[in-house]
């Protein structure tokens, strides 16, 4: 159904500290650039939108100095208080009934979207469409950028108390927002480090692999990554965490960590078309349209074009 008259607030989360590259900011400006208001109007959403998120501003100057130095999670502080914010606005959205749109930035975003969501909607079953599976702990990581750590966050298997990350001890007060390894199904995976694919095996994530994607075609894996998440819980509501470099460089090579052998461009409108089908989407995120690094391909039309497919545009 494409929730005609529904409210979607656009939330604008241009965060650059989850990673190295600059120009990972530009993507929420870029995409509404490209048409975006107007589209959501006509599919007959009712858009609520907000300006940026300032995240250059969010934090201290000195916390930013101080969490520049840690290796093992890189501007955790910035991180930190960037999500904060972004957490308590996708919750307030959630809990006055509307949908949040999340356009990133980088995909340590995550960690504040599905904050939100999870206090809001502690049931939410989440797709997490990806090459990579965001599933680091400080210590796991090789690299030290945060985007590769959302999940472990939320995950009190990998990540029992965020206290001893500088700027997550938002995480530890009120409810803690935590997700359950069954209320996550991967689709798009080809690039996975060696502890991830230990916590995956271990926790028993569900995941699609781009073998599985060649193996059975994108029908019968969407089909089954659904089942997974709603055969017991009908009614769940879902989140779809849409990073861009699950589709194959030749259509999306503007972003940080582009990986060969992704989703064809049909591939990767189906994952999405599929998705609002069930009915039960109630949030939905797009993150690591980094322009700069390939200025004038064809990755911010697709990042448009899949935000438009989340919200209904394949639906007559
Ligand atoms: N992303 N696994 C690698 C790391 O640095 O931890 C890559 C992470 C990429 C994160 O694409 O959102
Ligand atoms: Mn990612
Ligand atoms: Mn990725
Ligand atoms: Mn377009």
């Amino acid at each position: 159904q494409t929730n005609p008259g529904a409210s979607d607030s656009e939330v604008n989360a241009p965060m650059t500290f989850g990673q190295p590259f600059v120009g990972t900011d530009s993507g929420p400006k870029l995409i509404r650039e490209h048409g975006l208001l107007k589209n959501l109007s006509s599919l007959g959403w009712r858009v609520e939108d907000h300006p940026d998120l300032d995240f250059a501003t969010i934090c201290s100057r000195a916390d930013a100095e101080k969490s520049t130095r840690d290796p093992n999670a890189k501007h955790s502080q910035l991180v930190g208080a960037g999500t904060k914010v972004l957490a308590d606005l996708v919750e307030d959205k959630l809990s006055t009934g509307r949908f949040p749109l999340i356009l990133g930035g980088d995909h340590s975003i995550g960690i504040g979207s599905l904050s939100g969501i999870l206090r809001a909607r502690p049931e939410t079953g989440v797709i997490w469409v990806d090459a990579h599976a965001d599933l680091n702990t400080p210590s796991s990581s090789e690299s030290g950028n945060m985007h590769g750590m959302p999940l472990a966050l939320l995950m009190a298997e990998l990540v029992p108390d965020r206290r001893v990350i500088p700027g997550f001890e938002w995480m530890e007060e009120g409810i803690k927002p935590f997700l359950s390894p069954d209320s996550l199904v991967y689709v798009g995976l080809r690039d996975v480090d060696k502890m991830e694919r230990q916590y995956i095996k271990e926790l028993g994530i569900k995941a699609f692999t781009m073998y599985d994607i060649d193996h059975l075609g994108i029908g019968r894996v969407m089909e089954m990554a659904l089942s997974h998440l709603l055969d017991r819980a009908p009614d769940r509501p879902l989140h779809i965490s849409y990073d861009i470099d699950a589709v194959d460089p030749m259509y999306a090579p503007a972003t940080g960590t582009a990986v060969r052998g992704g989703l064809t461009w049909r591939e990767a409108h189906f994952v999405a078309e599929h998705v609002v089908r069930s009915g039960n989407l109630a949030s939905a995120e797009i993150v690591e349209v980094n322009e700069s690094l390939s200025p004038g391909s064809e990755t911010v039309e697709l990042g448009h074009q899949l935000v438009t497919a989340m919200l209904g545009e394949a639906i007559l």
